[in-house]
Protein backbone atom coordinates (compact mmCIF):
# COMPACT_ATOMS: atom_id res chain seq x y z
CA UNK A 1 0.00 0.00 0.00
CA UNK A 2 1.50 2.91 -0.89
CA UNK A 3 1.67 5.43 1.96
CA UNK A 4 1.30 9.24 1.44
CA UNK A 5 0.47 12.58 3.74
CA UNK A 6 1.10 16.07 2.71
CA UNK A 7 -1.52 18.05 4.86
CA UNK A 8 -2.45 21.45 4.28
CA UNK A 9 -0.08 22.85 7.00
CA UNK A 10 2.74 21.01 5.35
CA UNK A 11 2.04 22.46 1.87
CA UNK A 12 1.83 25.87 3.99
CA UNK A 13 5.58 24.95 5.40
CA UNK A 14 7.32 24.95 1.94
CA UNK A 15 5.65 27.94 1.07
CA UNK A 16 7.25 29.53 4.10
CA UNK A 17 10.45 28.05 3.77
CA UNK A 18 10.84 29.32 0.45
CA UNK A 19 9.45 32.51 1.35
CA UNK A 20 12.27 32.88 4.28
CA UNK A 21 14.91 30.89 2.47
CA UNK A 22 16.48 34.36 1.01
CA UNK A 23 17.52 35.89 4.34
CA UNK A 24 19.04 32.65 5.92
CA UNK A 25 22.74 31.66 5.98
CA UNK A 26 22.65 28.14 7.17
CA UNK A 27 20.29 25.45 6.38
CA UNK A 28 20.50 22.93 9.36
CA UNK A 29 18.76 19.75 8.02
CA UNK A 30 17.70 17.29 10.70
CA UNK A 31 17.78 13.43 9.67
CA UNK A 32 16.86 10.38 11.73
CA UNK A 33 19.67 8.53 11.74
CA UNK A 34 17.81 5.86 11.33
CA UNK A 35 16.49 6.41 8.23
CA UNK A 36 19.05 9.53 6.41
CA UNK A 37 18.04 8.40 3.34
CA UNK A 38 14.04 8.07 3.13
CA UNK A 39 14.20 10.79 5.86
CA UNK A 40 16.16 13.29 3.11
CA UNK A 41 13.03 15.87 1.76
CA UNK A 42 13.47 16.16 -1.86
CA UNK A 43 11.76 19.53 -1.39
CA UNK A 44 14.73 20.89 1.47
CA UNK A 45 17.46 19.64 -1.19
CA UNK A 46 15.23 22.60 -3.65
CA UNK A 47 14.52 24.90 -1.38
CA UNK A 48 17.55 25.58 -0.02
CA UNK A 49 19.30 25.10 -3.59
CA UNK A 50 23.49 26.20 -3.05
CA UNK A 51 23.15 27.77 1.03
CA UNK A 52 25.52 25.88 3.41
CA UNK A 53 23.88 23.10 4.68
CA UNK A 54 24.47 20.70 8.07
CA UNK A 55 22.65 17.69 8.50
CA UNK A 56 22.59 16.11 11.93
CA UNK A 57 21.51 12.84 12.08
CA UNK A 58 19.71 12.80 15.07
CA UNK A 59 18.29 10.34 17.47
CA UNK A 60 21.56 8.59 17.18
CA UNK A 61 20.89 6.72 20.41
CA UNK A 62 18.07 4.45 18.46
CA UNK A 63 20.24 3.69 15.36
CA UNK A 64 22.63 1.39 15.13
CA UNK A 65 25.95 2.40 15.95
CA UNK A 66 28.13 0.89 12.97
CA UNK A 67 25.40 2.33 10.23
CA UNK A 68 25.38 5.74 11.36
CA UNK A 69 29.06 5.49 11.05
CA UNK A 70 28.81 4.52 7.53
CA UNK A 71 26.60 7.47 6.44
CA UNK A 72 28.40 10.00 7.97
CA UNK A 73 31.54 8.88 6.10
CA UNK A 74 28.59 8.24 2.83
CA UNK A 75 27.69 12.22 3.35
CA UNK A 76 31.48 13.55 3.99
CA UNK A 77 31.78 12.58 0.28
CA UNK A 78 30.30 15.61 -1.21
CA UNK A 79 32.17 18.51 -0.49
CA UNK A 80 28.76 20.82 -0.49
CA UNK A 81 27.62 19.43 2.85
CA UNK A 82 29.00 18.61 7.05
CA UNK A 83 27.20 15.92 9.08
CA UNK A 84 27.34 15.40 12.58
CA UNK A 85 25.55 12.99 14.25
CA UNK A 86 23.34 14.04 17.42
CA UNK A 87 21.05 12.61 20.27
CA UNK A 88 19.48 14.66 22.88
CA UNK A 89 21.53 12.52 25.89
CA UNK A 90 24.98 13.53 24.49
CA UNK A 91 27.08 16.90 24.61
CA UNK A 92 26.07 20.10 23.66
CA UNK A 93 25.84 20.73 19.79
CA UNK A 94 26.54 24.18 19.35
CA UNK A 95 30.01 24.29 19.37
CA UNK A 96 30.34 21.73 16.87
CA UNK A 97 27.76 23.37 14.41
CA UNK A 98 29.91 26.51 15.13
CA UNK A 99 32.95 25.18 13.93
CA UNK A 100 30.95 23.62 11.33
CA UNK A 101 29.95 27.03 9.83
CA UNK A 102 32.39 28.54 10.23
CA UNK A 103 34.04 27.14 7.05
CA UNK A 104 30.98 27.71 5.55
CA UNK A 105 29.16 31.05 6.23
CA UNK A 106 30.99 34.24 6.35
CA UNK A 107 30.92 35.55 9.65
CA UNK A 108 29.13 39.43 9.26
CA UNK A 109 30.65 41.91 12.04
CA UNK A 110 27.19 43.12 12.56
CA UNK A 111 24.08 41.23 11.65
CA UNK A 112 23.66 37.37 13.83
CA UNK A 113 24.16 34.24 11.36
CA UNK A 114 20.58 32.69 10.82
CA UNK A 115 20.08 28.95 10.90
CA UNK A 116 16.89 27.56 9.61
CA UNK A 117 16.23 24.47 11.47
CA UNK A 118 14.23 21.52 8.62
CA UNK A 119 13.36 18.32 8.26
CA UNK A 120 10.61 15.31 8.22
CA UNK A 121 8.04 15.79 11.30
CA UNK A 122 8.88 14.44 14.67
CA UNK A 123 13.02 14.19 14.23
CA UNK A 124 13.55 15.97 17.06
CA UNK A 125 13.92 19.64 15.17
CA UNK A 126 12.06 21.37 18.42
CA UNK A 127 14.35 19.74 20.97
CA UNK A 128 17.56 20.60 19.25
CA UNK A 129 16.58 24.34 19.29
CA UNK A 130 15.81 24.31 22.78
CA UNK A 131 19.17 22.00 23.72
CA UNK A 132 21.01 24.79 21.06
CA UNK A 133 19.23 27.70 22.63
CA UNK A 134 19.57 26.19 26.25
CA UNK A 135 15.80 26.86 26.85
CA UNK A 136 12.23 25.10 26.66
CA UNK A 137 11.03 27.78 24.10
CA UNK A 138 9.82 25.05 21.27
CA UNK A 139 6.92 23.13 22.07
CA UNK A 140 8.14 19.47 21.55
CA UNK A 141 5.86 15.82 21.41
CA UNK A 142 6.29 12.62 20.46
CA UNK A 143 3.90 13.02 17.41
CA UNK A 144 4.38 14.74 13.78
CA UNK A 145 2.87 17.78 13.02
CA UNK A 146 3.55 19.32 16.59
CA UNK A 147 5.23 23.02 15.30
CA UNK A 148 2.35 24.48 12.75
CA UNK A 149 4.71 27.33 12.34
CA UNK A 150 7.61 29.45 12.13
CA UNK A 151 9.52 30.38 15.22
CA UNK A 152 12.44 32.37 15.71
CA UNK A 153 15.14 31.81 18.67
CA UNK A 154 17.87 34.01 19.27
CA UNK A 155 20.22 31.79 20.85
CA UNK A 156 22.65 34.91 21.08
CA UNK A 157 24.04 37.71 19.34
CA UNK A 158 25.60 36.14 16.75
CA UNK A 159 23.31 33.09 16.37
CA UNK A 160 19.76 33.90 15.32
CA UNK A 161 17.74 29.73 14.71
CA UNK A 162 14.15 29.63 12.91
CA UNK A 163 12.19 26.53 13.79
CA UNK A 164 9.76 25.01 11.26
CA UNK A 165 7.29 22.75 10.65
CA UNK A 166 8.53 19.16 9.77
CA UNK A 167 7.19 18.81 6.36
CA UNK A 168 6.85 15.75 4.43
CA UNK A 169 6.51 15.50 0.57
CA UNK A 170 3.79 14.37 -2.04
CA UNK A 171 4.04 10.66 -3.71
CA UNK A 172 6.79 9.20 -1.16
CA UNK A 173 8.27 6.79 -3.32
CA UNK A 174 9.82 4.11 -3.25
CA UNK A 175 6.91 2.52 -1.14
CA UNK A 176 9.60 1.06 1.04
CA UNK A 177 10.73 4.71 2.13
CA UNK A 178 7.13 5.42 2.80
CA UNK A 179 6.96 3.02 5.29
CA UNK A 180 10.11 3.50 7.17
CA UNK A 181 8.89 6.74 7.73
CA UNK A 182 5.83 5.71 9.35
CA UNK A 183 7.89 2.79 11.16
CA UNK A 184 9.71 5.63 13.42
CA UNK A 185 7.42 7.85 13.64
CA UNK A 186 7.50 10.67 10.86
CA UNK A 187 4.49 9.88 9.43
CA UNK A 188 0.75 10.36 11.92
CA UNK A 189 -0.32 7.03 13.32
CA UNK A 190 -3.29 8.08 12.21
CA UNK A 191 -3.06 7.56 8.45
CA UNK A 192 -1.67 4.61 8.22
CA UNK A 193 -2.74 0.99 8.83
CA UNK A 194 -0.16 -0.57 12.34
CA UNK A 195 -0.61 -3.98 11.07
CA UNK A 196 0.46 -3.21 7.62
CA UNK A 197 3.32 -0.77 8.53
CA UNK A 198 4.44 -3.86 11.42
CA UNK A 199 4.68 -6.35 8.88
CA UNK A 200 7.00 -4.42 6.75
CA UNK A 201 8.57 -3.78 10.41
CA UNK A 202 8.92 -7.58 11.34
CA UNK A 203 9.91 -8.43 7.86
CA UNK A 204 13.00 -6.40 8.15
CA UNK A 205 13.60 -7.08 11.65
CA UNK A 206 13.44 -11.18 10.56
CA UNK A 207 16.46 -10.31 7.77
CA UNK A 208 18.69 -7.48 9.79
CA UNK A 209 18.08 -7.76 13.60
CA UNK A 210 16.45 -11.48 14.26
CA UNK A 211 18.87 -11.95 17.46
CA UNK A 212 17.45 -8.84 18.86
CA UNK A 213 13.11 -9.63 18.46
CA UNK A 214 14.68 -12.92 20.26
CA UNK A 215 16.08 -11.57 23.06
CA UNK A 216 13.66 -8.27 23.78
CA UNK A 217 10.68 -10.66 23.50
CA UNK A 218 12.18 -14.05 24.90
CA UNK A 219 11.75 -16.15 22.07
CA UNK A 220 13.35 -19.46 21.38
CA UNK A 221 13.06 -19.22 18.07
CA UNK A 222 11.62 -16.58 15.51
CA UNK A 223 8.06 -18.33 13.91
CA UNK A 224 8.32 -18.43 10.24
CA UNK A 225 6.62 -16.02 8.85
CA UNK A 226 6.02 -11.89 9.43
CA UNK A 227 2.17 -12.35 10.50
CA UNK A 228 3.11 -15.26 13.11
CA UNK A 229 6.14 -13.43 14.54
CA UNK A 230 4.00 -10.63 15.18
CA UNK A 231 1.35 -12.90 16.82
CA UNK A 232 4.55 -14.29 18.91
CA UNK A 233 5.21 -11.01 20.10
CA UNK A 234 1.65 -10.05 21.29
CA UNK A 235 1.49 -13.39 23.12
CA UNK A 236 4.33 -13.07 24.72
CA UNK A 237 2.94 -9.48 26.08
CA UNK A 238 -0.82 -10.69 26.34
CA UNK A 239 -2.12 -8.85 23.42
CA UNK A 240 -5.31 -11.27 23.55
CA UNK A 241 -8.91 -11.15 22.75
CA UNK A 242 -10.82 -13.41 24.39
CA UNK A 243 -10.15 -17.48 23.70
CA UNK A 244 -6.27 -16.53 24.34
CA UNK A 245 -6.55 -15.35 20.70
CA UNK A 246 -3.92 -12.76 19.24
CA UNK A 247 -5.26 -8.96 18.93
CA UNK A 248 -3.14 -8.47 15.94
CA UNK A 249 -3.45 -4.78 16.02
CA UNK A 250 -2.24 -4.24 19.55
CA UNK A 251 0.38 -6.71 18.71
CA UNK A 252 1.27 -4.82 15.84
CA UNK A 253 0.91 -1.29 17.83
CA UNK A 254 3.06 -2.80 20.25
CA UNK A 255 5.84 -3.60 18.35
CA UNK A 256 5.92 -0.43 16.75
CA UNK A 257 5.93 1.21 19.84
CA UNK A 258 9.06 -0.64 21.11
CA UNK A 259 10.91 -0.49 17.95
CA UNK A 260 10.59 3.37 18.08
CA UNK A 261 11.49 3.30 22.09
CA UNK A 262 14.62 1.20 21.67
CA UNK A 263 13.45 -1.67 23.64
CA UNK A 264 14.89 -3.72 20.80
CA UNK A 265 17.89 -2.13 20.97
CA UNK A 266 19.99 0.53 18.16
CA UNK A 267 18.31 -0.63 15.22
CA UNK A 268 18.63 1.38 11.79
CA UNK A 269 16.81 1.05 8.94
CA UNK A 270 18.81 1.29 5.78
CA UNK A 271 22.62 1.62 5.41
CA UNK A 272 24.19 3.17 2.73
CA UNK A 273 24.81 -0.38 0.98
CA UNK A 274 21.24 -0.52 0.35
CA UNK A 275 21.28 2.25 -2.26
CA UNK A 276 24.54 1.51 -3.62
N1 LIG B 1 15.39 8.96 21.49
C1 LIG B 1 15.46 10.25 21.14
N2 LIG B 1 14.33 10.99 21.07
C2 LIG B 1 14.44 12.27 20.71
C3 LIG B 1 15.68 12.89 20.38
N3 LIG B 1 15.43 14.19 20.02
C4 LIG B 1 14.12 14.36 20.13
N4 LIG B 1 13.50 13.24 20.56
C5 LIG B 1 12.07 13.02 20.80
O1 LIG B 1 11.40 13.06 19.54
C6 LIG B 1 10.07 13.56 19.71
C7 LIG B 1 9.82 14.67 18.69
O2 LIG B 1 10.62 15.80 19.01
P1 LIG B 1 10.31 17.26 18.44
O3 LIG B 1 11.47 18.11 18.81
O4 LIG B 1 8.94 17.71 18.84
O5 LIG B 1 10.32 16.97 16.87
P2 LIG B 1 10.07 18.00 15.67
O6 LIG B 1 11.02 17.61 14.60
O7 LIG B 1 10.13 19.40 16.16
O8 LIG B 1 8.59 17.59 15.23
P3 LIG B 1 7.49 18.49 14.41
O9 LIG B 1 7.39 19.82 15.06
O10 LIG B 1 6.25 17.69 14.57
O11 LIG B 1 7.95 18.52 13.00
C8 LIG B 1 9.98 14.01 21.17
O12 LIG B 1 9.33 12.98 21.91
C9 LIG B 1 11.43 14.15 21.59
O13 LIG B 1 11.61 13.93 22.99
C10 LIG B 1 16.87 12.07 20.46
O14 LIG B 1 17.99 12.49 20.19
N5 LIG B 1 16.68 10.77 20.83
MG1 LIG C 1 8.74 20.88 16.13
Amino acid sequence: MPINWFPGHMSSARRDIRKGMSGVNLVIEVLDARIPFSGTNPLVAELRGDKPCIQVLNKSDLADPGVTAAWLADIAKDPLRRAVSHSLDEKPLLPTLLRLSRDMVREDPVRPMIAMIVGIPNVGKSTLINSLSNRKIAKVANNPAITRSQQRVKVNRRLVLLDTPGFLWPRLSPEACGYRLAVTGAISDRVVDPEDIAVFAAAFLRERYPDAVRRAYDLDALPDGDVAMIEAIGRKRGCLIKGGVVDLTRASERLLRDLRAGVLGRISLETPADFA
